[in-house]
């Protein structure tokens, strides 16, 4: 079997994309690689691909003891496929904090910067490899997911030089307008269940030993998320329970105006949000302004009070 290459769970546009566009570079270099995906694309995701006119990657198989993985835009296991302390990770590419270990030596590739797609088209820059109209397309609309077209203050200066040099690759010169048709694609929440809206986008984290879940949903109007605020916390605590978390949070961003409206679920979740960002509740509702950033400026806040 060739190398398995995947992004993380509840995979978003740049954990799908960055699996398809590495195991694209890995072919491209000798490493024979399949890309994968462990669980559904959103919508922003379909749209992505259908445009670029790509495929999406099959649900990742079984993966026998001691195969061969890459780990692209994540490398925590609970982010990852359920059996990989079993697997062999022979790559991570990633811009997340560090936070597995290794028994054996590997090929990492982490840097602090706001899309694993900037990453790869630095890859491919370094080493010489020849970029296609779809690597980057996939690569570019990664880059505006992740940063939200630059309004994320985990963008970084090489996110924009990579991501003009990808647009005149990809034929995309206006981004901005290609930003709001990604951004519409995902704000289309219509047909999902509240379980699927909290999975859109849902990491689970570890803070003093206890487990945690992190949702975020993105979106150029909160008035619909909002709208449905009793089912997203029915569906909330359906979630902690059935995995007995310590506390359970589900960000929405409005991605225009930048802005993070927090649903507060209980009384645990309360005091943490209390502690961490000196919020407001109201209505189960935690105004955490412009915060926007689980990475930068969420995970880092929790992490320090918990
Ligand atoms: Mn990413």
């Amino acid at each position: 079997m060739t190398l398995a290459v995947f992004g993380h769970l509840n995979p978003d546009t740049d954990a799908i994309t960055s699996a398809l566009v590495y195991a694209s570079f890995l072919n491209k270099t000798g490493v024979p690689a399949t890309a994968y995906r462990l669980g559904d694309l959103n919508s922003e995701t379909k749209f992505v691909l259908e445009r670029a006119g790509v495929q999406a990657p099959a649900p990742v198989p079984a993966l026998e003891k001691g195969s061969e993985v890459a780990l692209t835009d994540h490398n925590e296991a609970a982010q990852s496929i359920a059996n990989l302390s079993e697997l062999k990770i022979t790559h991570i590419v990633d811009h997340h904090k560090a936070s597995l270990s290794s028994s054996e030596p590997l090929f990492l590739r982490f840097e602090p910067l706001g899309c694993t797609g900037t990453i790869l088209a630095k890859l491919y820059v370094e080493n010489n490899v020849h970029i296609e109209v779809w690597e980057a397309d996939l690569m570019l609309s990664a880059i505006l997911s992740d940063t939200l077209h630059y309004r994320s203050p985990t963008t970084t200066p090489a996110d924009r030089e990579m991501g003009a040099y990808l647009g005149q690759i990809a034929g995309v010169l206006d981004l901005e307008k290609y930003a709001l048709e990604q951004f519409d694609a995902k704000s289309d929440l219509g047909d999902l269940s509240a379980a699927q809206m909290l999975r859109t986008d849902y990491k689970l984290f570890t803070f003093g030993g206890k487990s945690y879940g992190l949702g975020v949903l993105e979106s150029t109007d909160l008035s619909y998320a909002l709208g449905r605020k009793a089912e997203l916390l029915q569906a909330m605590q359906d979630e902690k329970d059935e995995h007995n978390l310590a506390g359970i949070f589900l960000s929405l961003i409005d991605i225009l105006e930048q802005k993070n409206l927090t649903l507060v679920l209980g009384p645990d979740e309360q005091k943490v949000l209390e502690g961490a960002f000196q919020a407001t509740v109201k209505d189960d509702v935690a105004d955490l302004g412009p915060l926007i950033s689980r990475k930068k400026q969420v995970v880092p806040a929790l992490e320090g009070y918990l």
